[in-house]
C-alpha cells in the first residue's frame, strides 16, 4: 500500500493560532488527511512548533520572559487548540528537542563535507552592552532615503527603500537603545545557485498538476536566479553550531542555524520521534527515504519558496534517497470581514477563544465547514460571522443536519427504533442496489446512464430509488476526483449536493403517506434513508467529524472518520463501499437529538462586537487625498540607459535614466531581484520630482516605482505597452 505523508507547516510558538492560519496550512492537510485514511491510505500526519529564530527571541522580549518560556507557554496552547479544532495529526511536536537539533546539525555537517557551504566574512552591527550582534530586526534608525526615524535595519515601512543595515542613519540598538558597533562577522551560505539547474527540472516536471499561485512564485524566484544565501546567525537561541564535525569551536561560538534551514527539518526529525515512539526507531526512512511514499506539504502563500526550492535543495543535496514533496498545496491568505488577520489591532479570531466560546463540538465543526467552504485555494478570501451563522443554520442544520434527523425520528416513530426490515419484494435490494452501482461503474463517460438502464433495474427501483442512488454514487465519485486535486470548496459542495438529494428523495417518497397507505413501500423508502445516514458519517467525516461520531452513537457503531488508530481494515476503502448499503436490517437506531442548533443572531452579534474592540485603526482605504495631492507627485516614464551594481552595496542598482528633458542618475535597491544588464533598455516609471538623496555615498536623483507583496516579491513598475517614450507623463 502506498504511503502518504503529510506535513502542515510549523507554526511558530510565539503566539495563538488564529482562524486565519486554520485556513492556510492546517484545516486543508486535516481535511485530506481524515479523506486519504478513510480511503484506505497508509497516512503519517506530522506537524509541531517551529521555536527558533528572531520571531521567537522578539516575543521574549516584549513579554519580558525566556525565549524557552514562550515556546513553552505557545506550545502548549496551540497544541491544545489544535485538539479541540479536531486536527488529526499523527504527531504534533517541537523543534527544541534533542532530536530536532541533532538532525539539523548532521544536515549542515554533511553540505560543510560536500563543500556546499561557503564561509564569507562580513560587517554587522554589534551591540556591546548586549554583547550581540544585531539581527535586521533588532536595529532601527533613520532611512538612509526618506529620513523617517523608526526604519528597521532592512528596510523602511515609511518608503518601502530596501539598503544594508550599514547604512541607517544614527543606528539604535533595540536591545540596549545604544549605538551599535560595527563589527566582523562570519557566516556560512549555502550554495543554493549550484542547486538551480535541479531545482529548474523538478519544478518544471510538477508545473502541469501544481497550483498556479505555487508555480508562478517558484518560476520568478528561479528566474531571478538562485544565490548562495546565510544560513547562519549570530544569536544566542536556535540549533546551535557546536560539536559539528569539521567545524572549529571557536568559529561555532554564538552562532545559530538559520531558523528556516533547522525548521523545514523539523518535518523529519518528528517522524523520527513519532517512530522512536511506536518502538521502531528506524522507521521513519520508509517515510522520507523510499520511493514508495507520496509526500505533499501543506502551507500557506508566505513559505512558497522554502518548501518549493530551499527545502527540495536541502534534501536532494542530502541525497540518501530522500523523497521531494509531491505537491506544494499553498493557499493564499483568509480576512476576517474584509480586513487583513492583526492581532495588534485586535482584528482576529483565535482559535482557542473561538473554543471557550463555542466549546460544543457541533460548533467546531460548523467553523471547520465554514472555513472550508470559503478555503482561499486559488485567492485571498474571507470570514465572516454572518456567513459561519448562515452556514451552520441553512446548510449544515437545515440540509445534513434534517436529512439526519427526520429520517431517524421517522424510524423510531414508525419503525421501533430500528433499521426497517425489507418486505418480501425487496428483500433482494442490497443485491440490486449492488447491481445497480456497477452499471454506473460500466457506463463509459457521455453515456446517458439513466436512458440505458438494463430493464430489469428499471423495474426494481422507482425512479427515486434510482435518482438518489446515483446522487450518491456520483458524488462520491466527483468528491474524491476534487480532494486529489485539493479542490476541498468544491469536494465538500459536492458532498453536500449529496445531502440536499437525499432529502428531495426523502420528499418525494412521502413516507408520512406511505406508511398507512403502503407499508411495505414506507419501509424501504426508511431502509433507504438509513443507509444514507449511515454513508453520510462517512462523506461527511473529513468536514465535520464530530457530527459523525454523533450519528455513529445513534447507529450504535463505532465511529470511524479518518483519526489516527481507528481499526479499519489495511488497503480497504471504507470512503468507496459507502455508495453500498452497511447497516443491516433490524439494526438499533437511537432516538436522535439534533446534529446542528441555530446559531441566533444575538450569538453572532456578540461575536463581530467584540471585533477591534481594542481600538482598530480606519481601514487603509479610507485615507483619502485629494486629486491635487496627488498631482504634487511628477510621474514620468524613464527608459534605462545603463545600469550597474554600486559597489559595496548588497541591494543597490546605479542607473542613468533618459527622463526626456534630462538625464538622472537613479539609485534604487532592487539588486536582489534584478540583474544589471536586464534592466539596460526598459521603461520604468520615475518620481521625477522627489528631493535628491545620498545612499552609500552616491546620490540617487529620483525613485523608481515598484510594486511588492508579502511574499517577498519585488518588481518595477512599468507602462503595459512599449509605446510610450522618454518622459512621457503618468497620470
Ligand atoms: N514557522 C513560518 C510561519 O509560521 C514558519 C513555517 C515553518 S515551516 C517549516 O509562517
Ligand atoms: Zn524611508
Amino acid at each position: 500500500m502506498k504511503r502518504l505523508l503529510l506535513t502542515s507547516a510549523l507554526p511558530y510558538a510565539n503566539g495563538y493560532i488564529h482562524l486565519g492560519h486554520c485556513a492556510g496550512a492546517y484545516l486543508p492537510a486535516d481535511i485530506y488527511a481524515r479523506y486519504s485514511r478513510l480511503a484506505g491510505k497508509n497516512v503519517l500526519y506530522v506537524c509541531g512548533s517551529d521555536e527558533h529564530g528572531v520571531a521567537i527571541t522578539i516575543a521574549a522580549d516584549k513579554e519580558k520572559v525566556t525565549p524557552g518560556q514562550i515556546i513553552d507557554k505557545y506550545h502548549a496552547a496551540n497544541k491544545e487548540a489544535f485538539e479541540k479544532f479536531g486536527m488529526s495529526f499523527d504527531i504534533y511536536s517541537r523543534t527544541s528537542t534533542a532530536q530536532h537539533h541533532r538532525t539539523a546539525k548532521e544536515f549542515f555537517a554533511d553540505f560543510l563535507a560536500k563543500g556546499l557551504l561557503a564561509e564569507k566574512e562580513e560587517d554587522q552591527f554589534y551591540d556591546s552592552r548586549a554583547n550581540m550582534f544585531l539581527p535586521d530586526r533588532y536595529v532601527e534608525g533613520t532611512c538612509p532615503n526618506c529620513g523617517y526615524d523608526h526604519a528597521r535595519g532592512d528596510q523602511c515601512d515609511s518608503c518601502g527603500a530596501y539598503y544594508d543595515q550599514l547604512d541607517l542613519k544614527n543606528p539604535r540598538s533595540l536591545v540596549s537603545g545604544e549605538k551599535p558597533e560595527v563589527r566582523k562577522t562570519t557566516h556560512w551560505y549555502m550554495k543554493f545557485n549550484e542547486l538551480q539547474p535541479f531545482l529548474e527540472s523538478y519544478i518544471e516536471s510538477h508545473a502541469k498538476e501544481w497550483k498556479d499561485n505555487v508555480i508562478q512564485q517558484t518560476r520568478s524566484w528561479l528566474k531571478q536566479g538562485l544565490a548562495p544565501r546565510a544560513i547562519t546567525r549570530d544569536l544566542d537561541w536556535g540549533v546551535k553550531l557546536d560539536g559539528i564535525e569539521g567545524l572549529p569551536a571557536d568559529k561555532a561560538r554564538g552562532k545559530a542555524l538559520y531558523v528556516w534551514f533547522d525548521a523545514v527539518l523539523g518535518y523529519i526529525s518528528i517522524t523520527k520521534e513519532y517512530t522512536e515512539n511506536t518502538g521502531l526507531p528506524d522507521s521513519w526512512k520508509e517515510w522520507w527515504q523510499s520511493a514508495g511514499t507520496e509526500y505533499i506539504a501543506f502551507i500557506g502563500k508566505d513559505n512558497i519558496v522554502f518548501h518549493t526550492l530551499i527545502f527540495p535543495a536541502m534534501l536532494h543535496a542530502r541525497g540518501n534517497g530522500y523523497i521531494l514533496p509531491e505537491n506544494v498545496p499553498a493557499n493564499e491568505f483568509l480576512n476576517l470581514e474584509g480586513q487583513k488577520f492583526s492581532k495588534s489591532r485586535n482584528w482576529s479570531i483565535d482559535l482557542r477563544d473561538f473554543c471557550t466560546d463555542f466549546p460544543q463540538p457541533q460548533y467546531t465543526d460548523a467553523l471547520r465547514y465554514t472555513l472550508a467552504m470559503n478555503f482561499p485555494e486559488s485567492k485571498d478570501s474571507d470570514f465572516t460571522w454572518k456567513d459561519f451563522q448562515a452556514r451552520n443554520n441553512n446548510e449544515l442544520s437545515a440540509i445534513y443536519g434534517n436529512f439526519v434527523n427526520r429520517t431517524l425520528q421517522f424510524i423510531n416513530k414508525n419503525f421501533g427504533g430500528s433499521v426497517p426490515s425489507l418486505p418480501e419484494k425487496y428483500s433482494d435490494l442490497n443485491e440490486k442496489w449492488k447491481e445497480l452501482v456497477l452499471y454506473f461503474e460500466s457506463c463509459p463517460a457521455g453515456t446517458d446512464i439513466m436512458g440505458s438502464l438494463p430493464n430489469d433495474l428499471a423495474e426494481y427501483f422507482n425512479v427515486n430509488d434510482l435518482t438518489v442512488i446515483f446522487s450518491l454514487w456520483a458524488g462520491n465519485k466527483i468528491a474524491s476526483g476534487l480532494y486529489s486535486k485539493f479542490r476541498f470548496r468544491d469536494a465538500i459542495t459536492e458532498t453536500m449536493n449529496i445531502a440536499r438529494a437525499a432529502n428531495k428523495y426523502f420528499n418525494d417518497e412521502e413516507p408520512w403517506k406511505t406508511a398507512k397507505a403502503n407499508p411495505g413501500e414506507c419501509a424501504k423508502t426508511l431502509y433507504i434513508c438509513s443507509q444514507l445516514v449511515n454513508s453520510f458519517s462517512i462523506l461527511f467525516a473529513p468536514i465535520v467529524p464530530n457530527s459523525s461520531k454523533t450519528i455513529a452513537k445513534f447507529l450504535y457503531l463505532t465511529p470511524v472518520t479518518g483519526e489516527p488508530g481507528e481499526s479499519a481494515p489495511q488497503d480497504f476503502s471504507l470512503w468507496e463501499s459507502s455508495v453500498f448499503p452497511l447497516l443491516r436490517e433490524n439494526s438499533p437506531i437511537l432516538s436522535p437529538e439534533l446534529l446542528f442548533l441555530k446559531i441566533e443572531d444575538d450569538v453572532i452579534a456578540r461575536q463581530v462586537e467584540k471585533l477591534g474592540s481594542m481600538g482598530a485603526e480606519p481601514k487603509e482605504e479610507t485615507d483619502f487625498i485629494e486629486i491635487d495631492d496627488f498631482k504634487k507627485v511628477k510621474l514620468r516614464i524613464g527608459k534605462v540607459l545603463e545600469a550597474a551594481n554600486l559597489p559595496k552595496s548588497k541591494k543597490l542598482i546605479k542607473m542613468i535614466v533618459d527622463i526626456g528633458t534630462e538625464k538622472r542618475q537613479v539609485l534604487a535597491g532592487v539588486a536582489e531581484y534584478y540583474k544589471p544588464e536586464e534592466l539596460i533598455g526598459r521603461s520604468i516609471v520615475v518620481v521625477a520630482n522627489l528631493k535628491p538623496a545620498k545612499l552609500m555615498g552616491a546620490e540617487s536623483q529620483g525613485m523608481m516605482l515598484a510594486a511588492s507583496d508579502d511574499s517577498g516579491n519585488l518588481c518595477f513598475v512599468a507602462p503595459e505597452r512599449d509605446i510610450i517614450k522618454a518622459g512621457g507623463e503618468v497620470r
